[in-house]
């Protein structure tokens, strides 16, 4: 044997010895698309179901859905699987094997699926059907999660649809590849090297999507540049579409109100102008041109300096109606968001959306999409649910989550926002319609159309995403971005069920990791409430960047811009009296919610200081004043904590040494920042209200001053 061929062959056999190795060690990127092989002695017998995948028609969705079964059949069973089943996938229209079925496919709609286990003359075939290739698509999906929970195969009869018909990830990605409020590095969209170049990424970004339901995907920043819309930009974004469509994923695009002056050459940007009116045909018309199933623009006018139909005495239906007519034609939409409040307004900013919108309704075209926000100020770790949600009966009003953490830590802290959505989605508005006196009219209700009979629904989620490998900064952040999705999918979906999905799909499906995984998870945002922000106390972060705790935070541009604004704490007591005998904010619920709110002896205490001010003394549930009860929340939060390092060490056999280590580092991360939140938040009320600490709480370690001084100038998301 020659030197080389020597070198060549130890080569060889240490790549085997460390191939399994090397194949463990796991960074994330795989997401919940893992496909990690069943462990032997599995409850079921898969390989014996699954079986071989019959070919399917040649369309690009079709071949992509075959195309990720067998990868996802590889992974999880290998690539022998020949107990003798079968698995046929496929439309009625593409398949005559699927015709003859007869398969009912009505309930499955235009994107959902029917899986059903046929006997054959003694063989086993599993049928993913639908009616069109995406629906296959998300049954495919569908059905290799099954396996990936490790849930039963055979004797399969089940069908699906989505509840809510735009399910869009929001991006607030620049075009210089920053992104507002991102904590995942880059925009993974390269406008630069776009449209010659395409990133392998970019297939991975469609799946991971296609996977949850996700079918559409704005690409820029609601705060826009006019370029987007330029012809270079339109050629990017056709590029994008053009990779995403066969995984039934749309592009849309953040729509700057000036840009007929700032791309057009006009003088003005009046929606009633006619020349502004022709400059948006013609760039509709442009765009469908390059991309023919363009989704729609969304807006962000007149809100926090953005130009808007208000700068010309026009209305935010003037203007969304003026884009609606532009890509109308086209079967586009105009996502018109209600995220305003207006400098001049000296009214409580949590009623301006709703002072906005509210005389608006019914004014909207119907292809206009009023997207909302969860709650009525701004993404903070808790909010009641937004007032508009059962306001608006003759206007599509849609829901808006964030994803990204901007108000709960970044991507540094773990909190699942699962239960966080499901409690605004299950709150009921009592908006008449469901049950008696209003009783059952959910957010969800609302969102997926029921309440109203909207014609359009909406679920956007603003994008967690960017170039770090585990696309989100952090492993358990992937999970907000697979709930969003599940719950866009079904807004009555169950947080706590997701979560196990995930984490099963995500790290492993064994019970004795799912059960405190999935504990934690569903604590998780709880936990940050408590020390950042319990009992309805809101919007007391760092100014502008948002990190950390600034509870001092007075002065400046505007008053709603400031923490002082939403606690108003002073020496006699905290909070923002949003009753009648303040902002009044209550009154723009349905009366039974208003009164539930206003009523010391009935609201829950999580919303208290958000609806009321009270004296430091005031007897909360516990029997503890309310100063003590809030240090005693502070400090839960840190202890809560405390609890998940602690289950996290103990999960330890369950996940690969990589993503242990990375989330036992950021859990680290978050006790201190927990702690700082508790002790900074603490240190300041006292200094407020001169109250000794309850019995057994420990004083903060620094000066409030200390705290204060701190500076954080190169904060990532701005
Ligand atoms: C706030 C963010 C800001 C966004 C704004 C919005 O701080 O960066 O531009 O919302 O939603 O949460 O438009």
């Amino acid at each position: 044997m020659r030197p080389s061929q020597l070198l060549r062959g130890l080569c060889l056999a240490a790549g085997l010895l460390l191939a399994p190795l090397a194949a463990r060690a796991e960074d994330g990127y795989d997401l919940w698309l893992r496909y990690r092989p069943v462990e032997a002695g599995a409850a079921t017998d898969y390989r014996a179901s699954a079986g071989t995948v019959a070919p399917v028609a040649d369309t690009p969705t079709l071949k992509v859905a075959r195309a990720e079964l067998e990868r996802g059949l590889a992974g999880l069973l290998g690539e022998r699987r020949d107990g003798g089943g079968e698995i046929l996938l496929g439309t009625p229209a593409s398949s005559p094997r699927i015709a003859a079925l007869n398969l009912p496919l009505k309930a499955a709609g235009a994107e959902g699926y029917r899986i059903r286990t046929l006997n054959e003359g003694g063989r086993r075939v599993t049928v993913i059907a639908a009616s069109t290739d995406v629906g296959v698509l998300h049954g495919v999906y569908r059905y290799l999660s099954l396996i990936q929970t490790r849930q039963a195969v055979d004797g399969l009869d089940l069908v699906d649809a989505p509840k809510v018909r735009y399910r869009l990830l929001n991006h607030w990605d620049n075009l210089d590849r920053s992104v507002e409020r991102g904590y995942a590095g880059q925009s993974i969209w390269d406008w630069w090297r776009l449209p010659d170049v395409t990133d392998p990424r970019y297939v991975d970004y469609a799946r991971a999507n296609a996977s949850i339901g996700i079918n559409g995907a704005v690409l820029n920043n609601v705060n826009a540049k006019s370029d987007s819309l330029t012809a270079p930009y339109i050629a990017k974004a056709a590029a994008l579409a053009d990779v995403f469509r066969p995984y039934g994923i749309k592009v849309y695009l953040s729509a700057r109100f000036s840009s007929p002056i700032e791309i057009g050459g006009l003088k003005t940007a009046d929606p009633l102008d006619s020349a502004v009116r022709a400059f948006w045909k013609a760039k509709a018309d442009e765009i469908y041109k390059a991309v023919p199933d363009f989704g729609g623009f969304l807006v962000k006018a007149n809100s926090e300096g953005q130009p808007g139909p208000q700068d010309y005495g026009r209305t935010h239906a003037d203007g969304a109606n003026m884009l609606a007519d532009a890509v109308g034609p086209h079967g586009g939409i105009v996502m018109w968001r209600a995220f305003v409040y207006s400098h001049e307004q000296p009214d409580d900013r949590a009623k301006q959306g709703y002072s906005e919108f509210k005389p608006f309704d019914g004014k909207f075209a119907q292809n206009v999409i009023v997207q909302v926000k969860n709650g009525a100020i701004d993404f903070q770790p808790r909010e009641p649910f937004h007032p508009l949600f059962g306001a608006m009966p003759k206007t599509n009003l849609g829901m808006e989550f964030q994803i990204t953490k901007e108000y709960l830590g970044f991507s540094t802290h773990l909190a699942y926002l699962g239960p966080m959505w499901e409690e605004v989605l299950q709150a009921d508005t009592f908006a008449p319609g469901m049950g008696a006196a209003g009783k059952g009219s959910t957010v969800a209700k609302v969102v997926d159309g029921k309440l109203h009979g909207y014609s359009r629904t909406l679920m956007a989620g603003v994008a967690n995403i960017g170039t770090d490998r585990n696309w989100s900064g952090s492993q358990f952040d992937q999970a907000n971005w697979y709930a969003f999705g599940r719950l866009a999918w079904d807004p009555e979906a169950s947080s706590e069920a997701v979560a196990r999905d995930w984490a099963a799909m995500t790290f492993s499906p064994d019970k004795r990791f799912t059960g405190p995984a999935v504990a934690m998870m569903m604590g998780s945002r709880e936990a940050v409430v408590d020390y950042m922000t319990p009992m309805g106390l809101h919007h007391l972060m760092g100014r502008s960047h948002h990190y950390g705790p600034g509870p001092w935070v007075a002065g400046g541009e505007r008053a709603d811009w400031t923490s002082v604004y939403y606690h108003k704490a002073d020496k006699a007591g905290i909070g923002f009296d949003r009753t009648a005998r303040g902002s009044d904010a209550v009154a723009q619920y349905a009366p039974p919610v208003a009164a539930a709110f206003s009523d010391l002896a009935r609201i829950d205490e999580k919303d208290l200081l958000w609806f009321h001010h009270l004296p430091w003394g005031y007897r909360t549930r516990s029997g503890r004043p309310l100063w003590d009860e809030l240090v005693g929340r502070y400090s839960r939060g840190v202890r809560s904590v405390e609890g998940m390092q602690a289950t996290w060490t103990g999960l330890a056999p369950y996940v690969d040494a990589e993503r242990h280590a990375q989330v036992t580092t950021y859990l680290a991360v978050q006790r201190r920042e927990a702690r700082w939140w508790r002790d900074a938040s603490v240190a300041y009320f006292q200094s407020i209200n001169g109250l000794p600490l309850p019995k057994g709480e420990a004083p903060p370690p620094l000066s409030l001053e200390a705290y204060e001084r701190m500076q954080f100038p190169y904060t990532p998301g701005i």
